[in-house]
């Protein structure tokens, strides 16, 4: 598979020198300055495209194109902004950039709870922690009908954390879970918002009503709309998992394990309506065998995430070694490298480590932590590469 690394464009601190140095060979990137819905010029993709090959580099994925909230809840502007999406893949098709990668999660992307859990090696990475998601969810945005959601044993759990929970500890989870882990993906909420929690409240009464069967529908109705774009220009989407991979916060979330994966791929059956495939977010629910799941679907994966997660007591998951966990991701290795060893792979998440704490990445994004995951995940390539040589 390509080697590829998600930046984040000309102001990231990581530079593409850099990543030449570590062995990257394609970018992931966006047009992050560019708002959510506006149309992406092919002065703009081919301005940064350029930059990219003055590196040595290609830019081999686009991470995300994002889709936005009235086409995901099928509001009166969804025609609209589906036009311009189209045209937008239109102009990356005309730069010859061919894979897309989006998501359709209603309102909030990935979710965490913590975003430097420690490990006892001084290293720290992404936590989930259900009590404390819980606790959110019940009382700081105090959400209608929200007990209904966990079980009687969950909701004295967090009716004790709240005899304890600091103000410091609860602005972190809100910083946690709307901010920080979604502002830099061309989220909802930004750094600079002043009232995370009334905007998130604001953009959750969007979704009343819409439940899986309703943002089923208005997944195919969007699919089916782009695919001619896609068609025409041999464009690749590849929608991100869910993450996790189950319902949050009384929205709906319909891409979450094999069912629904097989729904959206027969709903539009189009090769160029794939899946991103991301062994991190797959591997967080329990009900995912990451293994069995790559096998199904390699031949209309177009972009593989390789990260692994390790399932805990109670529901809460933690971001585990890329050699470890429920990833498997050895396996998911000898699967693509097999099957379809030309796919973009990038190292998803890595540790904060040696010095990556005190650099502002963005959360996930370490440079020591993600350069540590690549070389393990190069290594595990070149074995499997061996295996298949050794074969012939
Ligand atoms: C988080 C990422 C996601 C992903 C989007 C794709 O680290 O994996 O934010 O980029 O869901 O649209």
């Amino acid at each position: 598979m390509e080697k590829t690394w998600r930046w984040f464009g000309k102001n990231d601190k990581i530079t593409l020198g850099m990543l030449r140095q570590i062995g990257v060979e394609g970018i992931v990137t966006a047009l992050h300055a560019v708002p959510n819905g506006e149309i992406w010029t092919v002065e703009a993709i081919d301005d940064l495209k350029q930059y990219i090959e003055a590196h040595g580099l290609r830019w081999s994925v686009v991470e995300s194109l994002p889709v936005s909230e009235a086409i995901k809840y099928g509001g009166a502007d969804r025609d609209r902004l589906i036009e311009n999406y189209k045209v937008s893949l239109a102009n990356l098709g005309k730069c010859g950039v061919r894979t897309v990668c989006y998501n359709f999660m209603p309102v909030i992307d990935w979710i965490r709870t913590d975003l430097q859990h420690p490990w006892a090696d001084g290293t720290s990475s992404l936590y989930f922690d259900r009590i404390r998601f819980a606790y959110f969810d019940l009382k700081i945005l105090q959400r209608v009908g929200a007990e209904a959601d966990y079980s009687s044993e969950e909701l004295a759990k967090v009716a004790e954390l709240d005899t304890r929970i600091t103000e410091a500890e609860k602005d972190e989870l809100v910083d946690a879970i709307i901010v920080k882990t979604q502002g830099f993906v061309n989220g909802n909420i930004k750094e600079s918002d002043k009232n995370p929690v009334a905007l998130f409240r604001n953009l959750l009464a969007l979704y009343d009503g819409i439940d899986r069967e309703a943002l089923r529908a208005n997944m195919s109705y969007f699919l089916a709309a782009i695919m001619p774009v896609c068609d025409e220009y041999g464009i690749n989407m590849c929608v991100h998992p869910d993450d996790p991979p189950f319902q949050v916060l009384g929205l709906p979330r319909i891409v979450t394990d094999e069912a629904d994966i097989a729904w959206f791929l027969h709903a539009v059956d189009n090769p160029h309506n794939g899946l991103t495939f991301c062994a991190g977010s797959l591997s967080a629910g329990e009900h995912n065998n990451t293994v069995s799941l790559a096998r199904e679907f390699a031949s209309r994966t177009h972009f593989v995430h390789l990260r692994s997660t390790e399932a805990m007591p109670g529901g809460n998951f933690i971001e585990s070694s890329h050699l470890g966990g429920r990833g498997h991701l050895i396996e998911l290795i000898r699967i693509f490298e097999r099957e379809r060893p030309d796919l973009p792979m990038r190292v998803d998440h890595g540790r904060m480590m040696l010095g990556d704490e005190d650099k502002g990445y963005n959360a996930g994004y370490s440079f020591h932590g993600r350069m540590f995951a690549l070389a393990q995940v190069e290594g595990m390539m070149a074995v499997v590469q061996n295996e298949i040589e050794n074969e012939k």
